[in-house]
């Protein structure tokens, strides 16, 4: 049964946010998470066929379940109010970046309160300092989350494999707070929005190359949503650090709804797909009608953020491995950085989910 050709859902609007820079050990470098990537996956993706449509708009309700209102209000209103206190002109920065997170350690039980100053509510909301707000970043992150539900509404309404090609990516956010290059958690929208439409049950597989701690946070505690991601070893040193490890199965009535592979630095094809297997036996047994696939083509060999070493070949198996459960599946685009192979990776990706 092939269910080609996909439907791709875009954005112009996706192009607005412009990273400008990341801050990496305070040292400025250049953005990776950039326009030309989006531009760069639709060629690629009308040469190959695919039916391609324009993303509409949709309102915040689903989008406030997954996050928390005060983090929505504050990625909707930061920019603004840091160019208000001056910061463009002194001391220079156009972006809003943090300087201080209030940390468990630094509070010690005292009551996170909101600042008054915007350039110390950044790092309430923000966790690291590669994650800069720029002028276009709300406008780009929302249009991500409405491309994202109308790939659900087509899935919902028939078709059985929908695309969403999206920037900036999501499934680093968690309820109340963003980094790893993500604003808001677009696969977990889909995910809350496929529940919304009556799938009792639904599996979100993470092939980016980072663990998506964001989405494993928004889903910990509940049975209904069963998150599995195969990534590099956060224990060999690898983003994000601090979640992604094999124990962490899901709590309460969330316990065993969680699955995490971590894999060693250079980890090939063969070791990658045999985690791919285990996923989707993962997604079988959890009893998903509905499928979200959290598309990062970050593990290739080529990817300068990731030390994976999949092929093109690896992703397309990786894709119909998926397909092969046979469920309607909505693909979210997250990481994949190497602007000259992320077309082609998403395209013979989508041919393997396609079936
Ligand atoms: C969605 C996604 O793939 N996010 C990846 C975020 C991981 N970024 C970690 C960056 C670590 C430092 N990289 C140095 C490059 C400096 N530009
Ligand atoms: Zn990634």
């Amino acid at each position: 049964m092939s269910r080609s050709p996909a439907v791709v859902v875009r954005s112009d609007a996706c192009l607005l946010h412009v990273p400008g820079a990341e801050i990496w050990v305070g040292v400025r470098t250049p953005g990776t998470e950039l326009p030309e990537r989006a531009t760069r996956i639709e060629e690629v993706l009308r040469r190959a066929g695919h039916r391609v449509v324009d993303a509409t708009t949709h309102d915040d309700d689903v989008l406030l379940r997954v996050h928390e209102p005060r983090l929505v209000e504050h990625l909707r209103t930061v920019h603004a109010r840091w160019v208000e206190a001056g910061f463009p002109v002194e001391p220079g920065q156009d972006r809003v970046v943090p300087y201080l997170m209030p940390t468990a350690g630094m509070l010690d039980g005292l009551p996170e309160r909101e600042p008054v100053a915007v350039h110390a509510a950044a790092g309430r909301y923000c966790y690291d300092t590669m994650t800069l707000v720029g002028p276009g970043t709300w406008e780009a992150a929302r249009a991500a989350v409405d491309a994202t539900l109308d790939a659900v509404d087509l899935v919902v309404a028939g078709e059985p494999l929908v695309y969403a090609l999206v920037r900036p990516p999501g499934h680093h956010v968690t309820r109340a707070a963003y980094g790893g290059s993500c604003y808001l958690n677009n696969a977990a929208v889909a995910a809350e929005a496929l529940r919304d439409a009556g799938h009792e049950r639904v599996a979100v597989v993470d092939i980016d190359a980072h663990h998506g701690n964001g989405t494993q946070a928004i889903f910990y505690d509940r049975a209904d949503v069963l998150y599995a991601s195969l990534h590099v070893d956060p224990g060999a040193g690898w983003f994000p650090h601090y979640a992604g490890f094999a124990d962490e199965t899901g709590r309460g009535e969330g316990a065993g709804a969680n699955l995490n592979v971590p894999l060693a630095e250079g980890t090939g094809d063969v070791d990658w797909l045999d985690a791919v297997a285990r996923i989707a036996d993962a997604v079988s047994r959890h009893g998903a009608t509905a499928l979200v696939v959290s598309l990062g083509v970050d593990a290739a060999a080529a990817d300068p953020e990731s030390p994976l070493r999949i092929s093109h070949d690896g992703y397309e198996t990786a894709g119909r491995r998926l397909a092969s459960l046979t469920l309607p599946t909505v693909a979210v685009q997250e990481g994949g950085y190497h602007l000259d192979t992320l077309g082609d990776l998403v395209a013979v990706t989508l041919r393997g989910l396609c079936g």
